[in-house]
């Protein structure tokens, strides 16, 4: 085959939303004789980007959030400057797809009332509170030291998967977990998100990151990745995070869907 008709590789982390955007890129209209593939829940953030910088993947969903704080460690840096250092390693990113997924705090509206709780600085005076945090929240620079650090927080948080925490809050086992705020389970849940009072948490925007060889390889597909966007708000992808963890569809047929009715034009 020809050097531009080698595979395109899309990757995705270990949860649910990022699966469904892998499964949507990988469905994309794509240039004739090129295979586009999909490794789904390769790992957390930083397997995802090594894997981007080394090519094993070329393509895979991330948030400006993350890409600032956790992956370029440039903080607050706006589109412009992660642009330019992504461009430094043959990288490039995508406008926001339509909607954020940002970090947050929650607890259930009737644990939350009973306390009086509604921000973050509210937890301050509760040291009793338990508290279990998604493993990778609890490393991260925008994760928990900094949470703790910025708001004076007592409590001994605990790490465990993001999926079990949800349970670990129904059941009352757990007080406050970390949240994604296009969590299906936000609404299903009747979750208070309390009030980032002090503005700690950035903006967590989702866009793709790409390695800028697709360029060559395959013009149309990273086109039709960049048609993505504006093209999904946080309804809609709160929506389809339902249908895969509450009413049990697959990512793939979530994705098909979507880009059935949804997608951009080749
Ligand atoms: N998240 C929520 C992001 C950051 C905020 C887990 C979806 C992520 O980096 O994967």
């Amino acid at each position: 085959a020809p050097a531009h008709a080698q595979p395109v590789t899309v990757g995705s982390k270990a949860f649910t939303e990022s699966v469904i955007l892998g499964e949507v890129a990988a469905g994309l209209p794509h240039d004739e004789g090129v295979t586009v593939t999909h490794r789904a829940q390769l790992g957390g953030t930083r397997i995802l980007w090594r894997a981007l910088l080394e090519g094993d993947i070329d393509a895979y969903p991330e948030y400006t959030g993350t890409l600032a704080a956790e992956l370029l460690q440039m903080p607050g840096a706006g589109p412009d400057r992660m642009r330019a250092a992504l461009d430094e390693r043959g990288l490039g990113m995508t406008a926001s797809l339509g909607f954020s997924n940002t970090y947050a705090l929650g607890m259930t509206r009737a644990r939350a009332g009973e306390l009086g709780v509604a921000s973050v600085s509210d937890l301050a005076g509760h040291p009793e509170l338990k508290i279990g945090l998604s493993n990778e929240f609890m490393q991260r620079a925008d994760g928990w030291p900094g949470v703790r650090d910025a708001y004076g927080l007592p409590q001994r948080p605990d790490g465990l998967d993001h999926d079990l925490a949800y349970r670990g809050l129904a059941s009352g086992a757990l007080d406050v977990i970390d949240l994604y705020t296009t969590d299906a389970e936000i609404p299903y849940y009747d979750l208070t998100v309390l009030e980032d009072d002090r503005r700690y948490f950035p903006d967590y925007a989702a866009v793709f990151l790409y390695r800028k060889d697709l360029q060559a390889r395959a013009p149309d597909w990273l086109a039709a990745l960049q048609g993505l966007s504006g093209r999904i708000d946080a309804p809609t992808m709160q929506r389809l995070n339902a249908e895969v963890k509450l009413e049990g569809a697959s990512e793939a047929s979530v994705a098909a869907e979507w880009l059935g009715v949804a997608a951009p034009a080749a």
